[in-house]
């Protein structure tokens, strides 16, 4: 029964029952029930409410089931707008961005806190942008399927609490200016309550790489194959992971000649990664490595207006 031991690894099938559980009216009626009782007082902090049977197993079942990333929320990116839902329902959720446009870009995972409504941010953010000042605390970056090319798909997974959110595209590369501002590329979005319980955990993943100021830091060597990457940012200011495949006999040095002014086509395939997260956060994304050379980075803004990867966060990446 490896649903008990998914809150708290010391709880195995072989524990007592019931041993040091909180007393309830539904807990004390049978070992089966005493087991609900005591899964459920795992993570919640009351056992007040008594639930039919049936409903508390599907509820845990739901919580220690791994999340599914084949089922995807699709994102449509064109020159310059997203297709995307209007609502969505809570929980943990994987999103596929496919650019349909000619350009490269990316969907941003934006969640606007006490409020706060798209016009407002983007009036904040640009204005943060222009005069490199700070940012708006009620918009919390949290990751979303980062940059491809046309033709190309990305996809990440995130878990969403109910609120107001909104999804847009800070790429530059033709006229430096970010395709949110200058053309409008951002959509709202609500994400509601769910209706039935959703998993608590997010996806099982291969490779661990932590976001700091100003490294990546991999829990393991890459090997070639299929990985879901878990990103946490364990740093102070918002990370991203970018993911490039550089093509063959094409170097790191290469790659940063080229995104000094992002003049004729990359060095290699741009393969999406997960966009900017704010502290704390953490957020999983899916890919099939080949062996070669890859590079790692993050293009967010440090506070002294310089992007991340100049303070050193662009790594070079050998799969074998
Ligand atoms: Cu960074």
């Amino acid at each position: 029964m490896p649903a008990f031991r998914i809150h708290s690894p010391t709880v195995g099938p072989s524990s007592q029952a019931g041993a040091g559980q909180p007393k309830s009216a539904c807990a004390s009626s049978g070992t089966a029930l005493a087991l609900s009782g005591f899964a459920l007082a795992l993570f919640t902090t009351s056992v007040a409410a008594c639930r039919p049977e049936s409903r508390e197993r599907s509820d845990r079942e739901a919580e220690s089931r791994p999340i599914d990333t084949s089922k995807a929320i699709m994102l449509t990116a064109i020159d310059y707008a997203f297709d995307a839902p209007e609502a969505i329902p809570a929980g943990w959720t994987t999103f596929r961005l496919v650019n349909r446009g000619t350009q490269l870009h990316t969907a941003q995972l934006v969640r606007l806190e006490e409020g706060h409504t798209l016009s407002e941010f983007l009036v904040a953010y640009e204005h943060a942008w222009r005069t490199i000042g700070p940012r708006p605390k009620w918009g919390k970056r949290m990751g979303g399927p980062g940059a491809v090319e046309p033709n190309g798909s990305s996809n990440a997974t995130m878990y969403l609490e109910p609120g107001n959110y909104a999804w847009y595209c800070p790429m530059n590369i033709e006229d430096g200016v970010p395709h949110v501002f200058g053309k409008g590329m951002a959509r709202p979005f609500v994400v509601q309550p769910p209706e039935s319980p959703t998993p608590k955990r997010g996806p099982q993943s291969t490779l661990v790489i932590q976001l700091s100021d100003y490294a990546f830091t991999l829990s393991a060597p890459v090997t070639a194959g299929r990985h879901v990457i878990k990103l946490e940012n364990v740093g102070v200011e918002p990370h991203e992971l970018g993911l490039i495949r550089l093509a063959p006999g094409r170097t790191l040095e290469d790659f940063r000649a080229w995104a000094r002014d992002f003049q004729g086509p990359p060095p290699g395939q741009v393969l999406g990664g997960v966009n900017a997260l704010a502290t704390g956060a953490e957020a999983y994304f899916e890919v099939e490595l080949t062996p070669g050379n890859y590079v790692l980075l993050c293009f967010v803004t440090a506070p002294d207006g310089r992007p991340h990867a100049d303070h050193g966060m662009i790594q070079g990446l050998r799969v074998r």
